[in-house]
C-alpha cells in the first residue's frame, strides 16, 4: 500500500469507529439537554445566591479602627479624653494616636502617675499639638492595659490586646 492510501485508510477507520460509537450512544433529544442545563443553572444560581449572602454578611462590618484620637478640648477635665477610650486590637497591630488638641498629651501604660509600672508596656511620650505617635503591640502579651496621660492624669483609657 502507498503511504497516502495508508493514511487515508487509517483516517477512515478512526472516523467510522467514532460514528459507530456515537450512533450506539443513547440519544437525548436536544430540548431535554437544554432543559437539564437550565435546571442546573437555576440550582447553581440559588447556591451562589446563598453563598454571596454569607460573604456579604462576613465582609460588611468595617474593619476595627486602630486609631486613638485625642480630640480638641481633651485637656479640660470632664471632656472626652481619648476616642475611643476603650480599644481592642490584635496582638501585632500598630495603634496610631493623633493629637488633635491644642495641648501636649501622652498615651502611657499604667493607671496613673503613682503607678510604679507606668510606661513599662508602652509610652508615646509627649505628642505635640497636631502630632501623631504609634503604639506597637507586637511585644505585648494579650491582656488589658490601662493607659493615661502623664500631663493630665484624669485622661484615661484601656488598650485591650487579644
Ligand atoms: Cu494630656
Amino acid at each position: 500500500m502507498e503511504k497516502a492510501n495508508c493514511v487515508c485508510y487509517a483516517l477512515t477507520v478512526v472516523l467510522t469507529s467514532f460514528l459507530l460509537a456515537w450512533s450506539l450512544m443513547p440519544q437525548t433529544p436536544s430540548h431535554i439537554v437544554m432543559a437539564t442545563a437550565s435546571i442546573k443553572y437555576a440550582t447553581t444560581n440559588v447556591d451562589t445566591g446563598s453563598a454571596s449572602y454569607h460573604i456579604t454578611k462576613m465582609s460588611s462590618p468595617s474593619p476595627p479602627s486602630l486609631d486613638i484620637k485625642i480630640p480638641n478640648g481633651s485637656s479640660i477635665q470632664g471632656n472626652p479624653s481619648y476616642l475611643p477610650s476603650d480599644l481592642t486590637v490584635k496582638k501585632g497591630n500598630t495603634v496610631t494616636v493623633a493629637n488633635e488638641d491644642k495641648s501636649e498629651h501622652t498615651v502611657t501604660s499604667g493607671t496613673g502617675l503613682d503607678d510604679p509600672n507606668s510606661g513599662n508596656a508602652f509610652d508615646t511620650e509627649i505628642i505635640d499639638f497636631g502630632g501623631n505617635a504609634t503604639i506597637d503591640t507586637s511585644n505585648l502579651a494579650p491582656g488589658d492595659y490601662p493607659f493615661y496621660c502623664t500631663e493630665h492624669d484624669y485622661m484615661k483609657g484601656t488598650l485591650k490586646v487579644r
